[in-house]
């Protein structure tokens, strides 16, 4: 087994794999940068080892100062997290090469699923269902023109490097698609150093639904469910729930042994997440996959009771997975709200001193955060403070919990999204679980705020 973690990341996932590791009895050791020194993280960890100024570039991400951190602290592992490294293949091979073992998939199939064209062909390969698009990267605009004619309008073009709703555009008109593309390609030459895309059919109001797979270095493979991550805005997810509202115990089975037969077939030996689209038809088509763990994984944990985070600890290690698909039931609804530290109407970052903070509690109430009274929240990281957890018998149980828990949440000092998440929970479409992922944008319309859809989206 594993005997000491060093944890590349901060914040409450950092918390959370350290509260892991701690349950099964392996050290832990913090990096952090000079801003972070005051963190919880580095509070709760066995040991702690600065690795740089603020900025993440020379801290979080800085490879050679978090490998001599695992050097001196004598760590045999690297968790990532999520963010950072945690999809970076060239990281998680130099960690497999320096003797150490690496928290997350096969290198190579994080660089698979990092290019999004080859995960699309391997997806299909592997008996996914995929929406009407190009078999392999678009060579130019006049391929992309044809393209768009055989699959119908409206469609849509996106980078191969891309992912996470990053370099995308929507075309309705044929007249626009060779400008289109061309803009689209030399952006994403800019903001990923590939200027590769394809092309999908586009749907319109679709849903976003993701698969939880959890696998072990021997080939079992089981997943655990769905989980809905349709509330978002500009592809940050605010709210997520599981079950799905959208999904049935057939759909649900459907789905998951698709995502097991295709994650067999690739020898996936971690947890990862399937990103599907679900149209109003009920149909489901393959995104792209996310090769670690989540944000939101919390939800899957609270219906399934599977420890994700000790699981994919277990699993790095090499150890064999005692579950089976026959022992994963689902039972209940949870709810996750993103607490984060942003102005309500400009959603810009609201960084600063916390002055007051006090997080709900009672049964069927989890909080992961690593925000605390007087923590400075900074701008140099994402401005996720707190997750709040609610898990009910039923959806109307987690609905009542989640309002009564964000009555009890006090954050002083800064701006937070507490009263968006009370107003979501009082959104007609939400609570009839009809909605997709354009219930954000509806949401604000409502309080006269910004719009912009994906089309506007640079
Ligand atoms: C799409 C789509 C409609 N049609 N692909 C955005 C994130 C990335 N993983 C895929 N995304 C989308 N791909 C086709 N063919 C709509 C989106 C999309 C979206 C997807 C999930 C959640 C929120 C979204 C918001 C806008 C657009």
């Amino acid at each position: 087994m594993i005997k000491k973690v060093l944890i590349a990341n901060r914040g409450e996932i950092a918390l959370r794999i350290i509260r892991a590791c701690q349950e099964l009895g392996i050290r832990t050791v913090a990096i952090h940068s000079t801003a972070d020194a005051e963190a919880l993280h580095v509070r709760f960890a066995d040991q702690a080892i600065c690795v740089g100024p603020p900025p993440s570039k020379q801290s979080y991400l800085d490879v050679p100062a978090i490998l001599s951190a695992a050097e001196i602290s004598g760590a045999d592992a690297i968790h990532p997290g999520y963010g950072f490294l945690s999809e970076n293949a060239d990281f998680a091979e130099v960690v497999q090469s320096c003797g150490l073992t690496w928290i997350g998939p096969k290198p190579e199939l994080i660089r698979m699923m990092g290019n999004k064209v080859r995960a699309r062909e391997v997806a299909a390969e592997a008996g996914l269902p995929l929406l009407p698009g190009s078999k392999s990267a678009l060579q130019d605009a006049k391929e992309a023109a044809e393209m768009a004619k055989k699959i119908g309008y409206p469609v849509i073009l996106k980078a191969a490097a891309g992912g996470g709703g990053r370099g995308m555009k929507i075309v309705r008109d044929p007249a626009m698609i060779a400008q289109a593309f061309n803009t689209a390609s030399a952006e994403a030459v800019a903001a990923f150093g590939d200027g590769s895309m394809y092309i999908e059919r586009y749907v319109e109001k679709p849903r976003h639904i993701e698969i939880q797979i959890l696998a072990d270095k021997h080939g079992k493979v089981l997943h655990l469910g769905e989980r809905e991550c349709s509330v978002q805005r500009r592809h940050q997810k605010l709210v997520e729930e599981a079950p799905s509202p959208a999904i049935d115990a057939k759909l649900r089975e459907k789905m998951g042994k698709l995502a097991v037969e295709a994650m067999k077939k690739l020898g996936y030996d971690s947890v990862g997440t399937l990103e599907f689209l679900l149209d109003e038809k009920g149909n489901f088509y393959f995104m792209e996959m996310n090769t670690r763990i989540q944000v939101e994984h919390p939800i899957t944990e609270a219906i399934t009771g599977v420890d994700l985070v000790k699981e994919q600890i277990r699993v790095a290690a090499g150890e064999k997975l005692r579950l089976n698909q026959k022992d994963i039931a689902f039972r209940g609804h949870a709810i996750e709200f993103r607490i984060n530290a942003e102005d309500p109407v400009t959603f810009a970052p609201s960084p600063g001193t916390i002055t007051g903070f006090h997080v709900p509690g009672g049964f069927g109430v989890r909080v992961d955060a690593a925000a605390y009274e007087q923590y400075r929240v900074q701008p140099h990281y994402d401005s996720l403070i707190a997750k709040l957890i609610v898990y009910g018998a039923s959806r109307e149980e987690a609905i009542a919990r989640g309002r009564r828990a964000l009555e009890e949440m006090v954050v002083e000092g800064i701006r937070t999204n507490v009263a968006f998440h009370k107003k979501v929970l009082g959104w007609p479409e939400f609570l009839e679980g009809q909605y997709d992922t354009r219930i954000v944008e509806r949401i604000l319309q409502g309080q006269g705020s910004v719009r912009r859809g994906i089309e506007e989206t640079p």
